[in-house]
């Protein structure tokens, strides 16, 4: 049966210890590089417009944000990495933030869908969150985003090459579009309702 989003609401964002995270209810993870589409890709699987506060300027979440969806499981809004822009102390802080959230024990995700720039590809710093991801022992999707900015004949090729490369649990998806985040939300609610 297809998953209905009945409710989402945003309700905390942190940046340490908090006792929302001693809460039964499961976390699923959205992590990637900065500007790579999580809060809008968030907002698509959510069917929101403007839940999670998306910008064309990078570098604008900075704290863990925790929304509550169908008041069953929070999806978790990370801060991105990569952003060259930031200056040296943000940026070294929003990497401990994600670092500490991933390596405590202390937030444990059910789920982490690690998003990546279908056009640009993995980068350096996604093997290092994938490897990061890897050793800590998280089941991990990759939802390769933004497959709108691809030319129609070449998405197949681009995407098998990501596979091999990278990570083989890939979907391609557009948060823009919408193209497969339908797939991408039931394959979320499986995965939580299964596990
Ligand atoms: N073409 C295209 N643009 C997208 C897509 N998803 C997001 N964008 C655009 O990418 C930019 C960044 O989107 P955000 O959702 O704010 O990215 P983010 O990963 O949350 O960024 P940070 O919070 O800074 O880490 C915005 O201008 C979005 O409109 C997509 O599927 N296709
Ligand atoms: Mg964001």
């Amino acid at each position: 049966m297809s998953v209905k989003i009945k409710s989402a609401k945003f309700i905390k964002g942190i940046i340490g210890t908090n006792p929302i995270l001693k809460d039964s209810k499961s976390q699923i993870a959205f992590v990637g590089r900065s500007n790579v589409g999580k809060s809008t890709l968030i907002n698509s699987i959510l069917e929101r417009k403007n839940l999670v506060k998306s910008s064309a300027t990078p570098g604008k979440t900075r704290q863990i944000n925790f929304f509550l969806v169908n008041d069953a499981v929070y999806f978790v809004d990370l801060p991105g990495y990569g952003y060259a822009k930031l200056s040296q102390k943000t940026s070294e802080k929003l990497r401990k933030l994600i670092l500490w959230y991933f390596t405590s024990k202390e937030a444990m995700p059910k789920l982490v869908v690690l998003i990546i720039d279908a056009k640009v590809g993995p980068t350096e710093l996604d093997f290092q969150m994938l490897d990061i991801l890897k050793q800590e022992g998280y089941s991990v999707l990759v939802a390769a985003n933004k497959i709108d900015k691809l030319k129609k004949t070449e998405i197949k090729a681009k995407i098998e090459k990501i596979k091999s490369n990278f990570y083989e649990n890939l979907l391609p998806v557009s948060a823009k579009n919408k193209q497969n985040v339908d797939k991408l939300r039931q394959m979320i609610f499986d995965f939580v309702i299964h596990k």
